[in-house]
């Protein structure tokens, strides 16, 4: 929810590469994106819904946040799945904050974010997809498909599928992007796969999906169409796509992550840079602004650099105010020190400090305070 997040910024690049992907016929976006439901869900809505037999790993009191026996926190965002079919969404996107007791790595925490995608095909698209195709049949389930489902409709949908993922894997991270599916299993999905990509040497698995059980179609009243469905991570893809090396880093209040995705907009290309281990350090100054020239903020954030060279690391205008009487205005600059590889001194920053404020002085011509 927060602008200029890398994790907002990934979702924006998701929905747009939806919407301009997949158009309704008065050409609208065909996915509707629902992004403010409670994540506190009923363990039916989260597991019983869902298909997940009983003694599935992921019901235990060590994997997941109950707040009693009827609710607990979403552990994915499939728990929403079902009722928004019900509610007549054919198409949509649920975006949330998930919760797991999980392991701890650089690519594992206890709060993430997930993207649901489903989208469920009814006769009408399946002629203009395709000729003369069933989508159901009284047959046996084998790995490629389900019972109820004939072998066209189920390589069909498992084509659109890919299609989807693939095609928005490379809006993500180019053309050139090493990728590879791998089998696994869901209860709510079969066929189900997870996609992996490559990152920093190792695969990094980044979303789960399949075709939808028909029987979870079925409870939700519906009997003439077939689904897929998949989840996104949204921290794993917002890591590959900018280069983010631990996922601990979403949730810093550092002026040093922050300040890297500032004025970024999810078409900007920003490779994160890490910013030392070492602690920040930051001092503020405050002038009158010149009467006898123009001046931007853009001049004294170059005086900035200048003078701090890369042990500045942010700078920002903290407080503006006009005083009538003396017709001036005043600014406020908070500037941050930080050096990338080694802690700085007080003086160190001090003696910067200083000659910031004596450039300021000269260059602009104002009493530096
Ligand atoms: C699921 O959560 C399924 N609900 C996905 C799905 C939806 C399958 C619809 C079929 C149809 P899984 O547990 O694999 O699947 O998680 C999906 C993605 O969430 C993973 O690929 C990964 O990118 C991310 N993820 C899982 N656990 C964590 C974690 N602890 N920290 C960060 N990301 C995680
Ligand atoms: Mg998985």
């Amino acid at each position: 929810m927060q602008k200029h997040h890398p994790l907002c910024l990934i979702k924006e690049k998701i929905v747009n590469y939806m919407h301009s992907n997949y158009r309704s016929k008065y050409h609208t976006p065909r996915f509707a994106v629902v992004d403010q439901l409670d994540p506190v869900v009923t363990l039916k809505d989260n597991f019983d819904t869902l298909l997940v037999p009983k003694d599935h790993p992921s019901r235990k009191q060590s994997d997941s946040y109950y707040v009693n026996s009827e609710y607990m926190l979403r552990a994915h965002t499939s728990a929403h799945q079902s009722n928004l079919m019900k509610m007549g969404l054919d198409h949509f996107l649920v975006v949330g904050d998930v919760y797991r007791r999980d392991e701890i790595d650089k690519s594992h925490y206890p709060v993430f974010h997930q993207m649901e995608g489903v989208s469920l095909i009814d006769n009408k698209m399946l002629s203009k997809m395709s000729d003369n195709i069933k989508m159901f049949e009284s047959g046996e389930k084998t790995v490629e498909k389900q019972g109820v489902h004939t072998r066209d409709i189920s390589m069909l949908c498992e084509a659109d599928l890919k299609n989807c993922l693939i095609g928005l894997a490379k809006a993500l991270f180019g053309q050139n992007i090493e990728y590879r599916w791998v089998e696994c299993y869901f209860p709510f999905t079969h066929p189900s796969w997870e996609l992996e990509v490559m990152f920093n040497g190792e695969w990094m698995e980044v979303l789960g999906c399949g075709i939808m059980e028909q029987q979870i179609l079925h409870e939700a009243g519906i009997s003439d169409k077939v689904g897929w469905a998949f989840g996104l991570g949204l921290e794993r893809l917002a890591m590959i796509l900018y280069g983010i090396p631990d996922i601990r880093l979403f949730w810093s209040q550092d002026s040093g992550f922050h300040s890297q995705f500032k004025d970024a907009t999810h078409e900007s290309k920003i490779k994160f840079k890490e910013f030392g281990k070492t602690p920040q350090n930051f001092n503020d100054l405050s002038f009158w602004l010149p009467l006898d020239r123009s001046y931007d903020p853009n001049d004294f954030y170059d005086l900035v650099r200048d003078q701090g060279g890369h042990c500045v690391e942010q700078v920002s205008l903290i407080d503006e105010f006009f005083n009538k009487k003396k017709g001036l205005t005043s600014h406020c600059y908070r500037i941050v020190y930080r050096h990338m590889d080694r802690p700085l001194t007080n003086q160190e920053v001090n003696v910067i400090h200083n000659q910031i404020k004596q450039a300021v002085a000269e260059q602009l011509g104002v009493t530096v305070r």
